[in-house]
């Protein structure tokens, strides 16, 4: 994954020149913007290993130890495969290095839990990013196990797994390097107000909101699922979307008491904004907790319902084939969805659930079929995830997602669906 450089913005810090000449280093990544770089780079003498410079027109301006820096994190230079530049060089680095001879190792152990080890930018009005992750620790729409206000502090950490390597991530299978060039950055959380559902979800659309303002794809992580709401609420100006729903539950309950914002309520909500183009709901099973009306209702109002055995009987093409093509996708993704035997850390499991690539191959599908324009994934409640396998489902279904969400388009499969290519 490309981190290195992702947080740093605006002018040069006023950082000392450590005078150090440019001969004396050893370059290996570049972020250019305006008139001057930032590199990081290794002194030959080893003196000062994984530091940051400044370089403006092939002199070094300033230099900088990474505590120094705002956005700079951890001191090794670069996820990103690199070797040496030339002294003062621009150029992009040679993607057949990998530079974990220099600089920090950062083991996923070590440093600071952001998603994915990612620049942190608590600033929602300086995002510069492909991808900005938003934490909505929301739990007060549950209606059996509490406990998923902890799910963003617990998929944060389990990503960190992920974020190892100087790469990107390699896919032997795919024979592609996701995630080298997509910039990630980490916005922390939306605020919550115990008890108060509506200011809580008011903070969260503010935080997407600023998100697509921005131009990135918003990535949420829940709280329970009424969080979608204000996640939904927040497209209210962009072009339609479609929604794709991986869960075990309908949920498309219209109101119980006056609750409409609870977490049996999401795609209710969802199926009635105008610039909800349409929905598919996939993995629904067994006892649930929408009644028939709902499902009736959901399928009036423009839902497609597969179970997870209907799914398997059909297979990830036929399911795509079921959603328009070319269009804007917004993914949400109930972890309780997946079967509790890979996923049990979650308030309302329920057996019979989808694995890992059934889902993966499917949202790869979905990524060439259109566009994803936003994800969330919520219901992760680490109370009841003794192994951390569910965080860690959650965090490895999101990068390997936003990965392909960023992988170069094939041209010829593209055509071959008759598909607009811009989209
Ligand atoms: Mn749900």
């Amino acid at each position: 994954m490309r981190r290195c450089m992702a947080g740093l913005s605006g002018e040069p810090p006023s950082a000392p020149s450590a005078g150090l000449a440019v001969e004396d280093l050893e370059f290996y990544e570049t972020f250019s913007r305006e008139n001057w770089t930032t590199v990081a780079f290794a002194h030959k003498t080893g003196a000062a290993v994984g530091r940051i410079a400044f370089v403006d027109r092939g002199r070094v301006a300033a230099a900088a130890l990474p505590d120094d820096v705002p956005g700079a994190r951890g001191g090794h230079a670069c996820s990103r495969p690199c070797k040496p530049l030339e002294s003062g060089s621009s150029d992009r680095c040679d993607p057949m290095s990998h530079g974990y001879d220099t600089g920090r190792l950062n083991l996923p152990f070590v440093g600071i839990s952001t998603f994915a080890k990612a620049p942190y930018e608590p600033d929602w009005t300086k995002i510069d990013a492909d991808v900005a992750i938003l934490g909505a620790p929301f739990d007060f729409g549950t209606q059996w196990r509490a406990g998923a206000r902890f799910g963003p502090r617990s998929i944060r950490e389990a990503s960190t797994l992920f974020s190892f390597g100087h790469a990107g991530a390699y896919d032997h299978e795919d024979d592609v390097t996701y995630l080298a060039d997509t910039r990630i950055v980490d916005l922390g959380d939306a605020d919550i107000v115990h008890t108060e559902t509506l200011a809580s979800h008011a903070n969260i659309e503010a935080g997407v909101r600023a998100i697509l303002a921005s131009g990135a794809m918003p990535v949420v992580l829940g709280g329970d699922h009424s969080v979608n709401i204000p996640c939904v609420a927040a497209f209210s100006d962009q072009k339609p979307i479609h929604i794709v729903q991986i869960d075990a539950h309908l949920d498309f309950v219209d109101e119980r008491h006056g609750v409409r914002f609870g977490h049996g309520n999401p795609m209710r909500r969802a199926a009635e904004r105008s610039w909800v183009s349409g929905l598919s709901q996939i993995g629904m099973r067994n006892v649930s907790s929408t009644a028939k009306e709902g499902y009736d209702d959901a399928r009036r109002m423009g839902s497609d319902i597969v179970s997870v055995r209907q799914f398997r009987a059909m297979g990830a093409d036929a399911m795509l084939d079921r959603i328009p093509g070319g269009a804007r996708y917004y993914v949400t993704i109930d972890i309780d969805g997946f079967d509790p035997s890979i996923a049990p850390g979650t308030g309302t499991p329920s057996h019979g659930g989808f694995l890992y690539y059934e889902i993966l191959e499917f949202l790869d599908g979905l990524a060439r079929r259109g566009t994803v324009v936003g994800i969330d994934l919520v219901e992760v409640a680490p109370d009841y995830d003794h192994s951390g396998s569910t965080a860690i489902l959650a965090a490895q279904l999101l990068l390997n997602v936003i990965g392909r969400v960023f992988a170069p388009k094939e041209p010829s499969r593209i055509e071959a669906d008759g598909l607009d290519a811009a989209t």
